[in-house]
Parts: C-alpha cells; structure tokens; sequence
C-alpha cells in the first residue's frame, strides 16, 4: 500500500488520542504499539475485506490449515514489511522522537505452540498469503501459551504466559460466526418424519466456540488471509444457572492453556476436549461458509481443502462424516469419498512415543456419535482390505486396536494424501512407521519438505544482510527467494566477503548487548558464535554439546598457554514441565556454565551462555549472530528441523548429522561448506537390528572421553550430584539410548576443524556466502506452492522463479 509519511504521522498522533485521551508525548510504548496495531489494521481493513470477497467472487478454492499450534511471532513488524510501508512508519514514529523498536518489542509474543511444528503452521500462514493462495488457518486462541521459562539456581522453572493480559490488538472477535461443540451425553439414532436417520442428543456438555480472526497480510500483493482461533465460552442461550461450578470449569479449561510437550502423546481427556473443540468448530464453519455460495455438497471437495497437521486435528475427518451424515443426509459412500478427497495429513515425527492414540473408552464416553463413526470406518476399512492384505496387516492398521483409537492411521486412511517433512523421514514413514499402511495405501504417499518465511527470518530479523544483499544483486530475491543464489557470483570479492563479515559482527554485537545486559555475561564479538536452539529433547543430543564444552573447558586448564580460538556456546531451550531427563540436562548445561564463565583461569577464550525462555523473539536476535548451527540429533530422529534452514540463510554454517533437512542442506550448499559426522540412519538402524550397540566400548577405548564423563560424576561441576548421576547412568549404564557416545569422536573432530577454518576469514566468509545463497530453495513460498499444486489442487497469484 503507499502511505504518505505526513499523513501517516498525523493518523498515529489521532489514534493516540482517539483511544486514550492524552498527547503522544504523555503514552507509554505500550500504549503506542496498541494504536500502532489499531491504525495499521485498519490501513489493511479493505485488503482483509476485499480477500475474502474477491475468493467467494471467484469462487476459489479454499485450503484450511488445521493446527493445534501456531507460533505466529510478533506481527507488528511483519505487518509493516509486507504491507511495504516499514520504512514510512519507522520514519514517521522516529520524526515524533518514539523508539520505533521499543514499540515493537512491547507486543507479546503469542507462545502457541511448541516448537517447529507450530512455528511452521505459521511460516506457512505467512507464505499462503504471500503466493495470493486462498488459506485459511484453524486453531486455538489459548488464554495461556507455552509457559515462560525462567532459571532458578540453574533449574527451569514454568511461569504462565499470559500474553492477553492488555489484549491483542491484531484479532477481531466474531461473536455472531460462533456454533456448538457438543460432548458426552447419549445419542441415538432416530427416524424423522421424512424417513431420515438422524441423531438425537441427550445430556450433552455443550460448548460455545467463538472465533477470533486474525489477519494474515500478504507481501506486497494487497492480499489478508485469516488465521481463525477459537475460544471456548459458555453457550449464551442456555440458563446461566444451569451451569454448575464444575461444567463452567470444564467448559473454560478447554482453552485455557496449550500442552507444553511436543514429544509425547498427552493421553489425558483435557487434550482430547481440545481436539475435538477446534477440529468440530472448524469443520462447521466451513461447512457454514461454503453452503453460503453452494447448493448441494456435490462440489465440496473441489471447493474445500482441509489440512491435518499432525495428528492432533484428525478428527476433522468423523467430524466432517458426522455433518454429511446426520445434517445433509448424505449417503454413507458419498460421504466417504468426499472426505477422503477434501483431507490431507502432514506427518512430523517418527518418534513412537509422539503418535497419538486414545483409550476408546474415554473416547466413546466423551465423543459418543463420533466414536460411532469411527468405529464405521474401522469397520468397512476390515472389511474392504481384509481379502486382499489379509487379517494380520489389516488388523495392525485399523483406526481401532488393542483398546485404543489410533490417531495416526485413521488420519492416513481419511485422507488422500499423506507427506514427510524432508526427504528422509519420508522414507522412514513408508519403510518404518508407517509401512503397512503405505503397502495399503502406496500412492498416497509423498514428501513435502519444510520451508521458513525468509520474510521473517531474514528481511526481517537480518535488515543489514538484507540490505547488503539489495546492494549487491538487486530486490527480486525478496519475491523468488531462489535468486539469492545469483549472489555466489560474488564468493571471490573481496570487498563483499569482508561486509559479510562486518554484518555478522554487528549482529554480534546486538546480541552480546542482550547477553550483558540480561544475563550480565560479558562475551567477545571475534569469538565463534555456536549455537543450538530447539526443544531440549535426549534426541537432539545437547549433551554432546555440553560434551565438547567440557572438552574445551579441559584443554584450556590443561595448556593455559595454548592459543585457543575463543568460543561462545549458546543453547536456547524449553523443556516440557513433565520430561524430568531434559530437565537434568538444563541444570547441567547451567551448572557447567556457571563454571566456566567464572573460571579465572579461561579468561574470555570460552562462555557458555544458556539464553532462558527462548521463543521467535530471540531467535530473531540470536539467529543472525549465529556462525555455527549445531543440528546435531541421532540420525532418523529429527524429521525435519527448520532452525537449520533459518541459521542457513543467514550464514550460520551446519554442525551437522546426516538427519532430516540437513541432508537437503548440505546438498545445496555442499559438503565442502558444512561439517557432516556421525551415523547415518542406516546405521542406526542396523544397531537396533542387530541389537549390538554397545556404549561401553565407546567409552572404553576413549580416555578423553572417560575423564569427560567423570566431570558429572566427580564433583568437577558443582551442584549437579543427582542430575550428573542421571546423565552419566543414561550414557553408561541405560546404553546410550541416542549414540551419544558412537558420535562424540567425530563430534569432536569436527569442532576442532572449525576452530581451525576460522581463522581464515576470507574462506570461512565464502563457506557462509555458500551458505545464504543456497538457502533459497528453502523459502516456505516453494513449500507451500508444493502443497498447493501436488495436494490441495488450490491455485495461487505469484509467479515464482
Ligand atoms: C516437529 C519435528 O520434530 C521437526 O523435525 C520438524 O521440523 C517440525 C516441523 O515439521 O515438526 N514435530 C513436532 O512435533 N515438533 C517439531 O518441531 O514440535
């Protein structure tokens, strides 16, 4: 939009005053960012508008993206970037003496989600809205999101996050689009006067959905999409009275706070409430808007795509059976088939403990029509496969077994398309995981690999590479972000190899700023900047991490003459409340920082710097810093990662095992410019299936290694006799479970050939270069264009190069 600064000036100072009553001069930056938010959203209020009715005009396609996590970041600058007015506003607020960052760094930052998966659902968002691509999301407005970490002596503790607190200025509440979610009771199946079956509901918990819509502004395209979050409320028609204590309760729980755990299936009723909650509002505001346009349900599934990411919305699939069934009287057969076509399924894990599965008898008691529905897919799915897969197979698969609903395979078998997250973990889905179902199902199967907004984490989080980057090949990249790649035409300049680095140091800078100020650790802006930020997760192995650092905390005592190439060691990560080992493994990651960044004799040639509650905010400081992204999980465990893709674009180079998207990564990059080691997932699994790992002979054959492990047990780093036990146990005497101890040689390796490359600057900048030009392809825009084409079947506006 164009937007002259003048006018853009004398708006805000009305807006100011329109909504508090008092001069710019005399508000707060909180106050500023709230009529910031007010006027931005209606500057994009005719966009927002004109979307949707230019997609019921054309009558589009409409793609769904059903998520119990989104982790959206803070929108104000986002907002500003695509809506191409940033430097207008800046300006503008600068002329009137406000610290523009101030005012952005005061809007929460909505902690929907855990981790990737629901950062993802948002890069995604972003991306959908980008392309002119008719999406939509679907989730939940949690009054609560991911808890705020903070440390105490060293152990995480969980405070709440309550980002609604001064409200959210970017949604607008729908009161008039809200439904029913019915649950418990009884129902059963009566015939009505014109010959139709149809249920009837007796004692049901009712529940009031009310969706909050939030816009979703395209870049550059004059495009809003909505992103629709639903708040449980009591139903207003009922008598109040009615409610007793216990069902209001209920009733406000529901949404009330996110599940802090993205590696276990929470098998708890409060989750599955949750499921149902989002996945039956969603479905019936579909099915409301688009019978708003449409007589008959013949042409669903070419005007309708709806997207289950991960297993947690699957219900969508009973539930959109149930209104076909029981509100259009729609034949069984029809029913299905039209499903089937309208439904798609992301899975993001391999993980066993992570595939969600229900007991049925708390199903049954809390959803009874639904679970007769899924009991009738079961049914017919035996009946069809059986002759030709026979009993064993079939039975192993079904939605039903061994008194479970299986969350997994009714999503496959409701949808007709399932997809990995990158090449790998695809694989592993057909060979592994998901075998008999994909021998049942082969054509259904396909890989989409992740992608990050490059709006976000790098025109955004990264202006002065961006910038940079402008000044050496022009502005296209920012719409086909693949053009990055003409930069390596530059990989021997000199001149443009020592911006880079003068870039990254500034962005040093920045966060060693945050790291004095915050953490009061002093920290150099020449050292090496190795960083790992994800969920704290035995499988993503922080401890081989913490492993080197001992190491390197060692050789300094060792040989205090000895040039050593300085280091910070950065971690950023939440573990969930419930997971007590990843817990241990922050209390040693704290306790050893303690030591070193204390220890006279290390001087500042090492730190190690635990970043607490970690979130989008700082990984937009902490990215651009970055020199080393440490992917580093057992190999097959990581399905994707997409933190690796967001430190790629920025320079980082990848510590890396061969897993997930890193594969993707150093193949676009290429070898030479990243530090590969360990097992491969073929080795892996020929462990496990030989069933001889054996961490001892590791252990054994390895005296730097023993004397390393000791430091747990022996006192070395204060305060953690328990936790150091526990770490040391798991390695030692539980086996290993994550080959730890198999990698940390090569680990180590690597590590040293780093200090070593370091040093000279010029090929170490050309690694990065390599780096930012190969990450393009890694645009979530290509990813969603995928989706689009090869799953949704929905069309979209950008021609991309
Ligand atoms: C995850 C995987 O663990 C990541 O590897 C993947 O990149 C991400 C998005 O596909 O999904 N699965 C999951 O439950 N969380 C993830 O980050 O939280």
């Amino acid at each position: 939009m164009k937007l002259d600064e003048t006018k853009f000036t004398m708006d805000f100072i009305n807006e100011v005053k329109a909504t508090y009553a008092i001069d710019v001069k005399d508000s707060s930056p909180l106050e500023q960012l709230m009529a910031l938010g007010n006027l931005i959203k209606r500057y994009d209020s005719s966009n927002w508008k004109n979307t949707s009715k230019n997609y019921r005009q054309k009558d589009a396609k409409q793609v769904y993206y059903f998520s119990i996590e989104f982790l959206p970041g803070r929108l104000m600058k986002s907002n500003l970037l695509n809506l191409g007015i940033l430097d207008t506003v800046r300006d503008g607020l600068d002329k009137l003496g406000l610290d523009f960052e101030k005012i952005c760094s005061s809007e929460p930052d909505p902690g929907l989600g855990n981790g990737g998966l629901g950062r993802l659902a948002a890069c995604y968002m972003d991306s959908m809205a980008s392309l002119g691509m008719a999406g939509n999301g679907n989730g939940i407005r949690y009054r609560y999101g991911l808890f705020k970490q903070v440390f105490m002596n060293g152990y995480q503790v969980e405070l709440p996050d309550d980002w609604l607190r001064n409200g959210n200025v970017w949604e607008i509440r729908r009161e008039n689009r809200a439904c029913l979610v019915r649950f418990g009771g009884h129902v059963w199946l009566q015939k009505q006067a014109d010959g139709h079956l149809r249920p009837v509901y007796d004692h049901t918990d009712d529940v009031l959905p009310v969706p909050y819509d939030v816009g979703i502004v395209g870049y550059h395209n004059d495009v809003t999409n909505t992103m629709r979050l639903w708040s449980a409320e009591l139903p207003p028609s009922a008598d109040q009275t009615f409610y007793n204590q216990a069902q209001r309760d209920r009733i406000d729980q529901i949404t009330e706070v996110l599940y802090p755990d993205d590696s276990n299936a929470a098998g708890r009723s409060l989750r599955l409430r949750q499921e149902y909650f989002f996945s039956s509002a969603g479905v019936q505001s579909i099915v409301r808007h688009y019978f708003l346009d449409h007589l008959s349900v013949n042409e669903f599934a070419r005007k309708v795509a709806i997207h289950i990411n991960d297993t947690h919305p699957t219900l969508v699939i009973p539930e959109l059976m149930r209104i076909l069934l029981d509100e259009y009287d729609c034949p069984w057969d029809k029913a299905w088939q039209l499903t089937v076509a309208t439904m798609s399924y992301t899975n993001h894990t391999i993980m066993q403990e992570a595939l969600e599965t229900w007991p049925i008898d708390m199903f049954k008691g809390m959803l009874p029509r639904i679970y007769e529905i899924v009991e009738e897919i079961d049914r017919r799915y035996r009946e069809e496969k059986t002759p030709i897969f026979g009993e064993n197979t079939v039975d192993k698969t079904a939605p039903l077994g061994n008194g479970q609903v299986r969350m997994a395979y009714l999503a496959v078998i409701g949808s007709h398309s399932v997809n990995g997250v990158a090449p790998l973990h695809t694989e592993l889905l057909k060979k592994d995981v998901l075998q008999d179902l994909y021998r049942i199902y082969p054509e259904r199967f396909n890989n989409k690999t992740n992608g990050i907004a490059s709006r976000r984490w790098l025109q955004l989080a990264n202006e002065p590479l961006s910038n940079l980057i402008d000044s050496k090949i022009g502005e296209t990249w920012r719409y086909n972000p693949k053009q990055i790649q003409t930069l390596s035409a530059f990989k021997d300049d000199d001149d443009f190899l020592n911006k880079l680095e003068a870039v990254k140091i500034e962005n040093k800078k920045q966060l060693a700023k945050y790291v004095d100020e915050e953490l009061g650790i002093k920290i150099r802006t020449d050292a090496i900047y190795d960083v790992q930020i994800k969920r704290l997760h035995a499988y993503k192995r922080q401890l081989l991490h913490a492993l080197e650092i001992i190491r390197e905390y060692l050789d300094i005592k060792d040989h205090p003459k000895k040039d050593v190439i300085p280091r910070v060691h950065f971690f950023g990560a939440k573990a969930a409340p419930s997971y007590h080992y990843a817990k241990s493994v922050i209390k040693m990651i704290n306790a050893l920082a303690e030591l070193v960044n204390n220890d006279k004799a290390v001087e500042d040639k090492l730190k190690v710097v635990f970043v607490p509650n970690y979130g989008v905010s700082l990984g937009e400081l902490i990215i651009p810093a970055a020199d080393i992204s440490e992917q580093i999980s057992t190999a097959s465990k990581e399905a994707s990662g997409t933190s690796n893709m967001k430190l790629m674009t920025n320079g980082a180079l990848s510590l890396a095992t061969m897993d997930g998207a890193n594969i993707d990564i150093v193949q676009a990059a290429g070898k030479e410019n990243e530090y590969t080691f360990g097992l491969t997932a073929d080795d892996v699994y020929g462990y496990y299936h030989r069933g001889d790992y054996h961490a001892a002979q590791f252990y054994d054959s390895n005296p730097e290694l023993q004397r390393i492990l000791e430091t747990f047990v022996d006192g070395t780093i204060p305060g953690i006799s328990t936790e150091g036990r526990e770490i040391y146990d798991s390695l030692l005497r539980y086996n290993d479970e994550y080959f730890v101890l198999a990698d940390y040689a090569e680990y180590v390796q690597k590590q040293k050939q780093i200090s070593q490359d370091f040093t000279d600057k010029k090929v170490w900048e050309q690694k990065s270069l390599a780096n930012i030009a190969a990450s393009g392809t890694f645009s979530a825009d290509y990813a969603v264009a995928r989706y689009g084409e090869d799953i949704w079947q929905v069309p979209y506006d950008r021609v991309l190069k």
